[in-house]
């Protein structure tokens, strides 16, 4: 960097090091409008070396054209967490690519349609459990893999969540429940693996124009929600996602663990 020349970095510089040297796994990218790949970007962009998982052959090519766009060409492995043995051997290549890993981010979740919109009370237990093994339960053994990676440095978990699990938000239903499992789940993680330097943090963000999200009946009621009520009037964004993630597996936030963090333009505080 040349010294002595005021300058407003370019975007895509303004958190240059942070990450330099860094091992990040992120897990969730799907397509462009993925949070997954709005954090994905923020820390490459901060220097961070990358994995990224595809859920299955079908999402391999389209991942790897993504991964494509980032600085530094990102390792890629498959993993789907509803296949047995599918995170084992994500782990086991991980290992083998890099020896050591510093962060992971859990951006995944799944409803069945049908559950997400209609009557709580109409919730099966297939779309139950289902639910709740790809939203919440898959954070547990991936804390449990990744733990021996990050052994003897300071490690970073972060996952995704929202209002609706502690607030009931119309037609959420289901994966109100998840979310609320995978919030205590982050805690108890946190508490489990803070002894060998593991921070488990959560990142609570407003609804997001997402793929999956916005075949959702109900979806565009709730940003527009935000954008009327929200003590910031607009939606968040991937990038928004990404800057907190960022600040998560860095350095920055060395005391925080086991916290639900809103980034959500301030929704969350309102009474109404
Ligand atoms: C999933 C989907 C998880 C949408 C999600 C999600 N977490 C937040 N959203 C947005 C959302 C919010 C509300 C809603 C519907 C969607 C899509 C399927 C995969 C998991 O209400 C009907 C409030």
């Amino acid at each position: 960097m040349v010294r002595g020349f005021p300058r407003t970095p370019h975007e895509s510089e303004a958190h240059m090091g942070l990450m330099d040297g860094k091992v990040v796994v992120v897990v969730g990218v799907a397509n462009k409008r993925s949070i997954a790949w709005g954090i994905a970007k923020a820390l490459a962009d901060a220097g961070a070396r990358l994995a990224l998982n595809f859920q299955n052959e079908r999402m391999a090519e389209s991942v790897q054209k993504l991964a494509e766009e980032l600085p530094n060409k990102p390792f890629l492995a498959p993993c789907d967490v509803t296949v047995q043995g599918d995170l084992e051997r994500f782990f086991e290549a991980l290992g083998a690519e890099f020896g050591r890993i510093d962060g992971l981010v859990h951006s995944i979740a799944t409803a069945k349609r049908e559950e997400l919109g209609g009557k709580f009370r109409d919730t099966s237990w297939d779309g139950y459990a289902l639910s709740q093994q790809v939203s919440a339960w898959s954070l547990i053994p991936m804390g449990r893999l990744a733990a021996p990676l990050m052994e003897g440095r300071s490690g970073a978990i972060v996952s995704l969540t929202y209002y609706g699990a502690e607030k009931v938000v119309d037609g959420y239903n289901v994966m109100g429940v998840a979310k609320a499992a995978l919030e205590a789940n982050t805690r108890y993680l946190a508490a489990d693996l803070g002894p060998q330097d593991i921070r488990v943090n959560a990142i609570s963000a407003g609804p997001i124009k997402t793929v999956s999200a916005m075949g959702v009946s109900g979806f565009s009621g709730i940003l527009d929600a935000v954008e009327q009520k929200a003590p910031l009037r607009r939606n968040v964004t991937q990038e928004d996602v990404g800057k907190c993630a960022l600040f998560l597996l860095s350095e920055l936030s060395s005391a925080i663990t086991g916290q639900v963090i809103y980034v959500d333009s301030g929704y969350s505080i309102l009474g109404i």
